[in-house]
C-alpha cells in the first residue's frame, strides 16, 4: 500500500495525505519548503506547539531554512495533548499555512517543524531533547497560564498543581517551568553551556517574567541550581504578533479541497505579522533579521503597546461583543459603536506608554481596526474571552492603574472589565450558560453564586480576587467606576451600554 495514503478521519478512501512524499502532488502555485528537509537538523525546541506559533514563529524559521540557516530546524512539544502530534506525524511535520484577508486566500506549505512529541506522553525523553546541547534555544507559547505564576505579580504559583508535582518529580515533569529547569539542571552538571529561553506569550516582559519564574522554581530545588540559571541563562523578551483563530473543521475541508489532500491541521492567519525580539542570544540563533524580524536591546515599549492596544481592545471586544451576540470579532466591527469602543480603549492607554521617539500610536491603532475588521477570519469572541484572569492584569488593569497614578478617568476599561464580570458569571444576557473557560472559573462563579446579579455586591466581591486584582482592587476609584460600568451593563445590556458610552 501506498504510505502516503494515511487514512484520516474523515477523508475518502484514496485521498492523498500531505506529506514528503506526497509535495510534489501539490498544485503549482502553492509554495512548499524551498530547501532539502532532510538536510535540516534541529537547533530549536518549541514547548506548546500549537496553531499560533505554527502561523508565526515556525514560517519565520521556515524562510531562515530556505535561505540555507539548515541547523536551526525546530522540534515542537505539546506538553498534554497529543493532538498536534497525531495530526502531523503522519505529514512528516508538514502543515500548511492558509492567509486570509477580502482579497482571498494564500496558501503555503511550512517545513520547519521537523518532529513533534507530547510530553506527557514521554517527559524524560523531552529532558533529554532540552538538556542536548544541541537545543540552542527553547522557545514557548504556553498560553498565560502555562506559566503557573499569579498573574498579578508574577511570581511563581508555588501551590500550583502541577509545579508541586514537578518539585517532587524533577525528572519527570509537568509543566514548561519543569521542563526548563530539569534540563537546565543536567546541563549545569554536565559542565555544558545553558540554551536561551525565548517566551512568546502575552504577558508584560515575557523574558524577564519567565525568568524569576524558572529562578524561583529552582532555588525550591537548589540554591546553587539557582545562582547559576540566574548567571548563565539568557531570557529575552519579544513581542510576537500575528491574530490566529482556532483552526475549525470547514477550515480543513477548504484547505485541503485547494491542495487536492489532506492537511489534518493547517493552521489560518491574516497578512500582518511581526516579531521584536530582545538580542540576546549566548547560545546563538540564526539571523533573525534576514526574515524580517526586528531586533531590539529592549523590547517593554513594544510589549506593553501590543498588550494595551491589541490585546486590551481584543478582550474588550471579546467580553462585551460576546454579551452583545456577536459570535466573531468581525461582526462586532461592523458594529460602529464596537469599534469606537475598541479605539477609546486603544486611545486611554495612548498616555500610559513611554515609546521611542517616531511610534506613530495613531497610524498603529488605525491598522489595528483594520485587522480586527478582516471579514475572512473567524476569531471567535468567546475564544478570546478565555482565560480572562489570567489576562486582565496585562491587558486592561496595568493601564488602569497608570491612568488613575495620572489622574485620568478609567471609564472605558472600566466598562470592558464590567464585560468580564458579567461574561465569567456564566450566564448571558438571554439568561442562556457561557462556556467560560478560565483556570479560575469554579471559583468565579461561586462568587457570582453567592452575590447575585447585583452590580453593587457582585463588582466588590470580584475585585477582592487577589491574584487578578491585588491592591488595585481596594481602590476606591476603580470600585466605584467598575461598580458603575457594571450597574449600567445590567440596566441597559452590552450593546446600549457601549452605545452610550459614546455618547456621554
Ligand atoms: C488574543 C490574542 O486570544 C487572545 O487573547 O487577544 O491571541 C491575539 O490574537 C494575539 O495576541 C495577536 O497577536
Amino acid at each position: 500500500s501506498d504510505p502516503a495514503k494515511v487514512p484520516v478521519s474523515g477523508t475518502k478512501d484514496g485521498d492523498f495525505r500531505l506529506s514528503n512524499a506526497t509535495l510534489h502532488r501539490l498544485p503549482d502555485q502553492i509554495r512548499r519548503p524551498a530547501y532539502d528537509r532532510s538536510r535540516v537538523t534541529p537547533g530549536i525546541v518549541h514547548l506548546g506547539i500549537g496553531a499560533f506559533h505554527r502561523a508565526h514563529q515556525a514560517v519565520v524559521i521556515d524562510d531562515l531554512l530556505a535561505g540555507g540557516a539548515t541547523d536551526w530546524g525546530i522540534v515542537g512539544a505539546s506538553l498534554r495533548s497529543p493532538e498536534t502530534h497525531d495530526a502531523l506525524a503522519p505529514q512528516d511535520g508538514l502543515y500548511t499555512l492558509a492567509v486570509r484577508s477580502g482579497a482571498g486566500t494564500n496558501h503555503r506549505i511550512v517545513g520547519s517543524v521537523l518532529a513533534t512529541e507530547v510530553a506527557k506522553e514521554k517527559p524524560g525523553q523531552l529532558v533529554a531533547r532540552l538538556a542536548n546541547p544541541a537545543t540552542r534555544i527553547v522557545s514557548l507559547t504556553v498560553t498565560e497560564k502555562g506559566y503557573c505564576h499569579t498573574p498579578q505579580t508574577g511570581d511563581l504559583d508555588e501551590s500550583h498543581p502541577d509545579i508541586v508535582h514537578d518539585l517532587q518529580n524533577p525528572g519527570t515533569p509537568r509543566s514548561a517551568v519543569g521542563f526548563l529547569v530539569a534540563a537546565l539542571a543536567r546541563r549545569r552538571i554536565a559542565g555544558a553551556a545553558p540554551f536561551t529561553v525565548l517566551s512568546c506569550d502575552n504577558l508584560s516582559a515575557n523574558g524577564h517574567t519567565v525568568g524569576r519564574i524558572v529562578t524561583q522554581f529552582a532555588a525550591l530545588r537548589s540554591r546553587n541550581l539557582a545562582k547559576w540559571i540566574e548567571a548563565e541563562v539568557a531570557f529575552p523578551s519579544t513581542m510576537v504578533d500575528r491574530i490566529v483563530p482556532e483552526t475549525t473543521e470547514a477550515d480543513r475541508a477548504a484547505v485541503s479541497s485547494a491542495l487536492g489532500m489532506t492537511d489534518a491541521w493547517p493552521v489560518v492567519t491574516e497578512p500582518f505579522t511581526q516579531w521584536i525580539v530582545e538580542d540576546r542570544f549566548p547560545a546563538g540563533r540564526p539571523d533573525f533579521a534576514a526574515a524580517g524580524v526586528q531586533l531590539v536591546s529592549d523590547v517593554t515599549p513594544f510589549e506593553h503597546m501590543k498588550l494595551r492596544l491589541l490585546n486590551a481592545s481584543h478582550s474588550a471586544l471579546a467580553y462585551l461583543g460576546y454579551l452583545a451576540g456577536f459570535e466573531t470579532i468581525a461582526a462586532a466591527m461592523t458594529d460602529e459603536r464596537f469599534a469606537a469602543f475598541a479605539l477609546q480603549v486603544m486611545q486611554d492607554a495612548a498616555p500610559t506608554l513611554a515609546m521611542p521617539e517616531g511610534t506613530d500610536l495613531a497610524a498603529y491603532s488605525a491598522s489595528l481596526l483594520q485587522r480586527f475588521s478582516n471579514p475572512a477570519l473567524h476569531h471567535r469572541t468567546w475564544q478570546i474571552a478565555m482565560d480572562g484572569s489570567q489576562k486582565l492584569p496585562q491587558r486592561l488593569l496595568a493601564t488602569m492603574q497608570d491612568r488613575l497614578r495620572l489622574g485620568l478617568p478609567i471609564d472605558t476599561h472600566s466598562l470592558a472589565v464590567a464585560g468580564w464580570m458579567r461574561y465569567v458569571t456564566g450566564t448571558d444576557e438571554q439568561g442562556r450558560t457561557i462556556d467560560v473557560r478560565d483556570p479560575l472559573a469554579a471559583k468565579l462563579k461561586a462568587i457570582a453564586e453567592s452575590t447575585g446579579p447585583v452590580a453593587e455586591r457582585l463588582a466588590p466581591a470580584l475585585l477582592e480576587v487577589e491574584p487578578i486584582f491585588g491592591v488595585l482592587g481596594a481602590d476606591p476609584r476603580l470600585r466605584s467606576a467598575v461598580t458603575g460600568a457594571l450597574t449600567k451593563l445590567y440596566a441597559l445590556g452590552a450593546r446600549q451600554a457601549v452605545q452610550t458610552f459614546q455618547a456621554a
